[in-house]
């Protein structure tokens, strides 16, 4: 574990290999949802095929959009891998003495089919992650591949090594990110892209200034994503235990009258 600790600290960033054996297991549950969300059958084909088959039928992108913002990435199994005692003991061996759900567990799509069904929402330009997290100063990110990442035509993340070490970077407000220029950023840091298996252990500082990069003709990656923060840190009462987190942004316009299908009344029926 040492030797994590000391990359992490020099880098802000570390990877724990097959730290999740058992990745298949949510990877098919992904599948069945999704088949059984939009065809009613549960299938385990594999994603691309199944995104394809989605998008065949074009008012399906816009349920695809909302579904994955919405519903998709809050599927239940996710939350209960926030309370892995295995990852809880590794990032407070990273320093977070009293930890706490920074944001929702989050499942992403990336590249391939369904980075081309999700476009910008998917793609993420150069940014910390603290600005949308906003949580402690030693606040880090989970990142669970559950597919190849930066190899084999999956996509993955660009990194500047070292780069946690500023602290935040100046930014411009993007769509989802406040986003970093590129040309801003120290020739101290290297930059790197990642690659490795599905199931290993990706944790970076919400600090590490990073992107996706995305591959043309992709092959479309999932990744699982938990991020802590700590409530030991004194500049969470210094900002008046303010809690942001507006990365997978849920659906805000409600208006009840575009709703084709209402939910029946069963209670009197049922006499419940
Ligand atoms: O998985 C990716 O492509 C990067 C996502 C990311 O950096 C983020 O959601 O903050
Ligand atoms: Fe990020």
């Amino acid at each position: 574990m040492n030797k994590y600790v000391s990359f992490y600290n020099k880098n802000g960033y570390c990877v724990v290999p097959n730290f999740l054996p058992n990745y298949n297991h949510i990877l098919s549950n992904v599948y069945r949802t999704l088949s059984g969300f939009f065809f009613k059958k549960k299938t385990d084909a594999n994603l691309d095929k199944i995104l394809k088959n989605i998008s065949r039928k074009s008012e399906n992108i816009e349920i695809f959009k909302n579904f994955y913002l919405g519903l998709f990435q809050r599927q239940a199994e996710i939350y209960s891998y926030m309370f892995n005692d295995e990852l809880l003991k590794i990032i407070s061996k990273l320093n977070i003495k009293v930890p706490y759900i920074a944001s929702d567990p989050l499942l992403m799509v990336s590249g391939g089919v369904g980075g081309k069904l999700l476009k910008d929402i998917t793609n993420s330009p150069i940014h910390q992650d603290w600005h949308s997290m906003q949580s402690s100063t030693n606040a880090l990110v989970c990142w669970v591949p559950l597919t190849c990442y930066g190899k084999d035509n999956y996509s993955t993340i660009g990194i500047w090594k070292g780069s946690h070490k500023n602290g935040l970077a100046k930014t411009k407000n993007g769509n989802r990110f406040a986003t970093i220029k590129e040309t801003s950023i120290s020739k101290k840091f290297k930059y790197v892209e990642i690659k490795g298996n599905p199931g290993d252990l990706i944790i970076f500082s919400s600090l590490l200034i990073h992107r996706t990069v995305n591959f043309e003709c992709a092959n479309t990656r999932i990744t699982c994503q938990f991020r802590y923060g700590d409530l030991s840190d004194p500049i969470l009462l210094k900002n008046k235990a303010h809690f942001n987190y507006n990365h997978c942004v849920p659906l805000t316009k409600s208006d009840a009258g575009h709703l084709k299908e209402k939910p029946r009344a069963v209670l009197k029926k049922n006499k419940l």
